[in-house]
């Protein structure tokens, strides 16, 4: 029986990922942090299961994590922790610091001090975050950094020392340039959770207005469910590489927001631009979303669109599984299900 060690297992992908190892027949051990509630939503479904364990440690602690990997002599870690929120990063940039990239070398050095170092293969959330301020559209693994944000700052070194722990210590390394993945798990502040949570309530009544920030703004968004996948198939190829996973496609907030509405029931005509710009429900001519600038970012990554030739060719992956209208779609009927029952 394999065994797996995933930090930031309480997160969306972690998840995800956990799923995914146990009907795999890994034992799978996850990270968690103290906290004052302690109801981990989205892992709640596995606890219990005997192939699923739990250890306190944080990535901040260098003491807590050589005990786990010393003890534990995991075949492969990933490592998804991060304070991985982009406007977060602003205001919290010595935290993010600390997690998002001396986190990574923590990890790196426990395996290596633990006499690991030829035995256990590591993953690192790397991000499409990294081509930030881009330099080429499409962006595929050849194409140069140029992070834009505290948190994309941090993620670089976390690319880097990766990549340096592969050369200097011949250890099995891997980063997946991951871009923007969603799902019904999504944390509620990240841009299309806000979308699908706030087109339910509204819809049913319980909302009257979305803020957002720059409606213009790019992604190549894909569904999280799909991309886990692709971290585990990282760590079976021959050899430890760097690959970037995204659907191919690339579509704007307006165009997430419009169809995200759709599926709630209303149809959005956009109007105006800039600050000035709003969402108008075509049946009843209410303005139901606007711009507000509290939404927006000191630097913001806006042209996001990612090229996944080498996963598709090197690993086998399927960029095309969950298309783009039926990731919001998904997501959608899953938060109006969601408000009708918190309605009842
Ligand atoms: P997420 O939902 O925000 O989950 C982050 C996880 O990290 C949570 O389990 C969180 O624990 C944990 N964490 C944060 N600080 C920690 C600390 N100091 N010590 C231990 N654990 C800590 O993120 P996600 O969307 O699943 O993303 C997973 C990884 O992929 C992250 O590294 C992210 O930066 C990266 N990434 C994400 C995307 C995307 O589109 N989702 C794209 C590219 C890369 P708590 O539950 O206790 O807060
Ligand atoms: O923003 C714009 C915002 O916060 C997407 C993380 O998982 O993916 C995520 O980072 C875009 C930005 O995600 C609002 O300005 C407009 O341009 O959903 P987001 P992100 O910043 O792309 C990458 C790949 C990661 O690695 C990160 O960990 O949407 N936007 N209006 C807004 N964004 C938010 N959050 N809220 C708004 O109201």
């Amino acid at each position: 029986m394999k065994k797996a060690f995933i930090t930031g297992v309480t997160g969306q992908d972690g998840s995800y990922l956990s799923e995914f190892l146990l009907e795999k027949g890994y034992e799978v051990h996850g990270l968690i942090r103290r906290s004052s509630v302690d109801y981990r939503e989205r892992i709640a479904h596995l606890e219990g299961n005997p192939d699923f364990h739990l250890h306190y440690g944080d990535m901040g602690d260098s003491m807590s994590l050589m005990s786990v990997i010393g003890g534990g002599r995991p075949d492969e870690i990933y490592n998804l922790a991060a304070q991985s929120h982009v406007k977060v990063s602003f205001d919290v940039p010595e935290f993010t610091a600390d997690v998002d990239a001396t986190g990574v070398l923590r990890i790196l050095e426990a395996v290596r001090l633990t006499g690991q170092a030829e035995t256990c293969r590591f993953y690192q959330a790397s991000t499409s975050e990294l081509y930030g301020k881009v330099e080429q559209v499409p962006q595929n693994e050849n194409t140069p950094f140029h992070p834009y944000s505290p948190y994309a700052v941090a993620k670089q070194y976390g690319f880097w020392i990766t990549k340096e722990y592969r050369e200097a210590y011949k250890m099995f390394c891997c980063s997946g340039i991951l871009f923007n993945h969603e799902s019904e798990r999504r944390g509620e502040t990240f841009v299309t959770r806000k979308i699908t949570l706030a087109a339910a309530r509204i819809s049913q009544g319980r909302q009257d207005k979305l803020y957002l920030g720059n409606l213009s703004s790019l992604r190549d968004w894909g569904y999280a469910k799909d991309y886990v996948e692709c971290m585990w198939l990282m760590l079976q190829n021959k050899t430890p590489d760097d690959f970037v996973i995204a659907t191919g496609e690339q579509h704007s907030v307006r165009e997430f927001c419009r169809l995200a509405f759709h599926y709630a029931g209303i149809e959005l005509e956009f109007t105006g631009q800039g600050v000035e710009e709003k969402g108008i429900d075509r049946a009843t001519g209410k303005v139901l979303v606007e711009v507000s600038p509290d939404f927006y970012r000191p630097t913001d990554v806006v042209d996001l669109w990612g090229d996944p030739s080498k996963a598709k060719r090197e690993l086998g992956w399927n960029p095309a599984k969950t298309s783009f209208e039926d990731l919001v779609r998904i997501m959608t009927e899953h938060d109006m299900e969601r408000i009708r029952k918190e309605s009842m």
